[in-house]
């Protein structure tokens, strides 16, 4: 755990400290899926079933979020109804949470923002759906996520489906590498793309046993090799969706984006909402299909890890 002036904005749900309490390990989600990435209601009813798709792998879930000026880790079911419903909820990255905290208004979790507490809590899964990164065309507007630097910086395993083809996915993946961001994947060799499962990009590494992940990331960590861990995943082939298909939409959704000016933090959530209605809702099912799968291999590693053997040898 962070020292105690950070743990002094950290409030652990029961369930969580119950879990603490009996060393058992916990799985990080956020929230900004839930209050920006996905429509009402198929938003709570998805997070309700990921919580119980960890719970039933042997790891107690944790969704993140900031209500009442308090880092929630671990929230209860109205809570999460809160941040599904309403319109007035922040979308909180490392540079919002401080505002949040602040002034009391409720604050969902970037994937920055997430792995923040999470790291602040001494949580060291999380699992989302897909990571922000670099943005097409990012040479003229600078519009790279936040998320890559907290990758750069938190040590935090954030198991995902990829980048989405919003993003420049070879741009996103060169970031990571000159941070020193490993790009572990599992069931390919190649980097996953969200909706496809195939980024045409090769991951840094291959390990597709939950053993082999984790020991990888015990020995970053015990030599002090701070910083995130990309675990990419991909999407169940039968809810993959077409290439062409998501191409077409993604360009006609980025186009789109341009004519109207949408830009900053608004831009990620408008594309999001633009590729469900162009697909008339397919790409919801897909998803919340990603989400459920990725909640289950991050709670095999979260068990995997909490087992990790260290280096065999003296120092
Ligand atoms: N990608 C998705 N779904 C999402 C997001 C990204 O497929 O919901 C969200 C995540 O919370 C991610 C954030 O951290 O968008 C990135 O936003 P930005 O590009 O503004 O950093
Ligand atoms: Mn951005």
């Amino acid at each position: 755990m962070a020292n105690d002036l950070a743990r002094s904005w950290l409030t652990l749900s029961a369930p969580v400290a119950a879990a603490r309490g009996a060393g058992r390990p916990i799985v990080a989600l956020e929230s900004t899926i839930i209050a920006h990435g996905m429509p009402y209601p198929e938003n709570i009813r998805t997070a309700r079933e990921v919580e119980a798709l960890i719970r039933d792998a042997g790891a107690e879930p944790a969704t993140i979020a900031v209500i009442g000026g308090r880092i929630r880790v671990g929230v209860t079911d109205g809570e999460l109804e809160l941040l599904g419903r309403s319109d007035r909820v922040h979308k909180v990255s490392r540079r919002d949470l401080p505002a949040v905290l602040a002034s009391g208004e409720p604050g969902a979790t970037t994937v920055a923002g997430t792995m923040i507490c999470a790291a602040l809590a001494g949580i060291e899964v999380f699992v989302t759906g897909g990571i922000g990164g670099v943005h097409r065309g990012a040479q003229e507007t600078f519009d790279i996520s936040a998320d890559l630097q907290e990758l750069a910086k938190t040590s935090v395993a954030v198991v995902c489906a990829g980048a989405k083809s919003i993003l420049d996915i070879g741009l996103t993946l060169e970031y990571l590498e000159t941070h020193g961001v490993p790009v572990l994947s599992c069931e390919q060799d190649n980097f996953a793309a969200f909706y496809t499962r195939d980024s045409g990009f090769r991951a840094d590494f291959r390990l597709d046993d939950a053993a082999q992940q984790a020991r990888f990331i015990r020995a970053k960590w015990d030599l002090g090799l701070a910083g995130g861990v990309v675990m990419s995943t991909p999407v169940p082939e039968a809810s993959e969706m077409a290439v062409e298909e998501i191409d077409a939409l993604t360009r006609q959704a980025l186009v789109e984006a341009t004519e109207r000016g949408i830009t900053g933090k608004a831009l990620t959530p408008f594309l999001l909402a633009r590729i469900h209605a162009l697909t008339g809702g397919r790409s919801l099912a897909t998803n919340i299909a990603i989400v459920k799968h990725n909640a289950e291999v991050g709670a095999r590693l979260a068990l995997a890890l909490a087992h990790a053997e260290r280096g065999a040898g003296q120092a």
